[in-house]
């Protein structure tokens, strides 16, 4: 039986609702089995978030974490691939916190890659008729700090990875922002976490960006 940890974040930046953790929720509450779910809802403070992960991880020692957290302005689902060692807060977190510069774990690695199959989540996310692709930066706020924190602090054999969500249809700040129903949203996070269990090898697909 496999155990997964599948996090969203409590709203920031002024926003009034977080669609990743609302989402988080609505897997919650429909999931069926037979992997076991566990699910939080995480403080975006750089304080409070990697600590209550480190908590999680700690408490239920799971196969597989999943983190998710909105991405306000992307118009697509966002399958996180790399998550740097690096802390620079564009704005303040919910403590008023604004570092500058720092190393999300001191001394670790500059990067980590997602150990989980990113290339075949994006695709099985977009074969069901929602947008989803790979991204190449969670940014260098709570969100990236708290999916390098899962990959630097994850036991062995542990697989780790994060996905970006885009403002909820529900909740979007202008008529004309990108968003998705919260529907969605969820949904994809839920074929996210059945694709981390079904698959250990990612799709050998060509991918990548450009530029
Ligand atoms: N998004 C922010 C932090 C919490 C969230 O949902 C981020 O991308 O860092």
């Amino acid at each position: 039986m496999t155990t997964v940890l599948l996090t969203g974040f409590e709203p920031f930046g002024g926003d009034a609702v977080n669609p990743s953790g609302e989402a988080v929720h609505r897997v919650a509450s429909r999931w069926e089995g037979p992997d076991v779910l566990v699910t939080a809802v995480l403080p975006v403070t750089f304080a409070g978030a990697a600590g209550r992960l480190r908590e999680l991880l700690a408490a239920h020692r799971p196969d597989i974490v999943l983190g998710a957290g909105l991405a306000g302005g992307r118009a697509a689902i966002g399958v996180e691939r790399v998550a740097v060692n690096l802390v620079d807060a564009r704005i303040p977190d919910n403590d008023g916190e604004q570092p500058v510069d720092v190393p999300s774990v001191p001394g670790a690695a500059a990067a980590h890659f997602a150990t989980l199959p990113v290339k075949e989540i994006a695709r099985r996310i977009a074969a069901a008729g929602i947008p989803a692709e790979v991204s190449y930066s969670a940014g260098t706020f709570v969100c990236n700090h708290v999916f390098f924190t899962a990959l630097e602090a994850a036991a062995t054999g542990t697989r780790a990875g994060f996905v970006h969500v885009p403002w909820s249809a529900e909740h979007a700040p202008a008529a004309d922002s990108a968003a998705l129903p919260l529907a969605d949203i969820a949904q994809g996070l839920e074929i996210a976490v059945r694709t981390s269990v079904e698959v250990a090898a990612d799709a050998a697909t060509p991918g990548g960006t450009l530029h």
